[in-house]
């Protein structure tokens, strides 16, 4: 372990001056950190894409494809920060799914997404809960109460789940097919479930497409927390900008499978 500078942060009400104290390079008790303090190996806040953590039971050749994954799933993360960035709530695509409404907070999300400090958030690819063995087609599921930062990674992942270059492709269309269609978003799915990454901001308020549309002209200050909204948002726009520029595969809306 890398020795680490603990600063205080002045958080909320409790604000208190900024204290730097070492921390021991052996001791990795993040307990022992009070759960306002950010941890930097200098005194500038990070910048850098930290690595989202693998667990040791995934092996070499599960690793391997994790790694991949999350690549994806920053760059997914990331372009739609950019898009956010770029054209605000003047995109057609941000009127589309957060109703025109201020885009700060998809914007936060996207970049905690892809810039958070990952604490000791973890996927794991054992089967502690159970839940893969005896869950017919789980894919992967977040511990919950068991272990709010832990998410497990079902071996069915790594057999149905599509890397990004495909998007627009073998059929894909944003509105008609899944959301878990693809590694990167199926992971910002999950990393909206683990609270380092969301803050337990990001909710299920829409059931599908449909309602995910209706919610953004009806009640559009719950898009923007909602995953499936956010996930539709970033693949829409990835796709009209990168995997087919200027054509996209938003698919008919009126074809949308109830
Ligand atoms: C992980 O971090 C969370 C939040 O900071 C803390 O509540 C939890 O105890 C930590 N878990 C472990 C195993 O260190
Ligand atoms: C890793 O685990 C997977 C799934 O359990 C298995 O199919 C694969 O053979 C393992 N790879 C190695 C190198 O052990
Ligand atoms: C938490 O653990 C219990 C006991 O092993 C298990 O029954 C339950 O399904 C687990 N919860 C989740 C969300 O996996
Ligand atoms: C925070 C915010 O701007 N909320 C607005 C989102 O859009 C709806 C509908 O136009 C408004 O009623 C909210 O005030």
């Amino acid at each position: 372990m890398r020795s680490s500078i603990f600063l205080s942060l002045l958080a909320g009400a409790a604000a208190s001056p900024l204290a730097a104290r070492q921390e021991s390079s052996t001791s990795t008790s993040a307990a022992s950190v009070a759960s306002t303090s950010i941890e930097s190996t200098t005194v500038s806040l990070p910048t850098a894409t930290p690595l989202f953590p693998i667990h040791k039971s995934c092996n070499s050749t599960l690793s391997r494809q994790l790694s991949r994954a999350f690549e994806e799933t920053v760059e997914l993360a990331t372009h739609a920060r950019d898009h956010l960035l770029k054209y605000g709530a003047s995109s057609p695509f941000a009127k589309k799914y957060f109703g025109g409404n201020t885009t700060v907070t998809p914007l936060g999300i996207f970049s905690r997404v892809a810039s958070a400090d990952r604490g000791n958030m973890t996927f794991r690819c054992d089967d502690p809960d159970k839940n893969c063995a005896t869950q017919e087609g789980w894919a992967g599921h977040w511990r919950g109460t068991n272990a709010t930062q832990e998410t497990v990674i079902c071996d069915l992942s790594f057999t149905k789940r599509r890397w990004l270059d495909s998007l627009c492709g073998l059929g894909y269309t944003v509105a008609n097919s899944p959301t878990n269609t693809f590694w990167a978003t199926d992971l910002l799915h999950r990393t909206f479930h683990v609270p380092q990454i969301s803050e337990d901001a990001v909710h299920h308020y829409a059931e599908d497409f449909a309602e995910v549309l209706e919610m953004a002209k009806t009640t559009p200050e719950k898009s923007a927390f909602d995953s499936d909204s956010l996930i539709y948002f970033a693949t829409d726009v990835y796709a009209y900008e990168v995997a087919a520029p200027g054509v996209g595969c938003s698919g008919d809306e009126d074809d949308v499978e109830e």
